[in-house]
């Protein structure tokens, strides 16, 4: 039987690593398109009629294409009954958590790593900014995790797979995690999660049906 769902994505991307280690927690196997973003696959027009941004990932389920990261773990928390909120409280603490993150954590934990990776060129001082913005971020996760053992509430949720996705992209940024003890011990709970993997063993480095 053909897989429920089909992730197109780049392994280097944190934002399709969100969607592909949501669906390996979920132990939901699936198709995957390699998006080749230096060869502007991301900008045809065959690419664009499924994701109008330009960008992955996008997760098509058969019938149609759903976009942005974040909104993705949400479709798929409710679909698969899975790491979703229950209560209308929780689901807005869920959606706090990761619009948030793409406000506050990513922009500055993604530029750096690209930075310090050759992908993207800034001038030092903007840099600066994005290192401090990153810090500021985890800063502010540091201190909630001293107290909680999870993002929302007592267990797992799709805000912790969003904020994840980034947080364990600092080092390759030039963050240290080691200064963030509560964010690293986070990081291990989440790691120990069945269906666990990292963006290498969660997402092909080519196509696959
Ligand atoms: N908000 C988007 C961000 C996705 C994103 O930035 N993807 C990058 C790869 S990590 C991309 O496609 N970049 C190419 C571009 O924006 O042109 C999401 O969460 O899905």
């Amino acid at each position: 039987m053909p897989n429920r769902f089909t992730l197109y994505g780049n392994q280097l991307s944190g934002p399709t690593y969100r969607v592909g280690l949501m669906l390996s927690l979920c132990a939901e196997p699936f198709s995957y398109v390699h998006v080749n973003l230096g060869k502007g696959e991301h900008k045809t027009p065959e690419y664009l009629a499924k994701n109008r941004y330009g960008q992955v990932p996008c997760l098509y389920d058969g019938k149609q294409h759903f976009n942005q990261s974040a909104s993705i773990l949400q479709y798929l928390a409710d679909t698969l009954g899975k790491f979703g909120g229950i209560t209308p409280e929780e689901r807005a603490h869920i959606r706090e958590w990761m619009f948030w993150d793409f406000d506050r954590l990513a922009p500055g934990i993604f530029r750096s790593r690209a930075a310090a990776r050759g992908i993207r060129k800034f001038e030092p001082p903007v840099l600066a900014l994005y290192k401090a913005e990153g810090e500021a971020g985890l800063t502010v996760l540091e201190g909630w995790l001293g107290k909680h053992e999870w993002l929302v509430d007592a267990r797992p949720t799709i805000a912790d797979i969003d904020v994840y996705a980034v947080a364990h992209m600092a080092p390759a940024g030039g963050f240290d995690l080691a200064k963030y003890p509560h964010v690293a011990a986070w990081s291990k709970r989440l790691c120990a999660l069945p269906g666990f993997g990292t963006p290498e063993q969660v997402l092909p480095a080519e196509s696959r049906a």
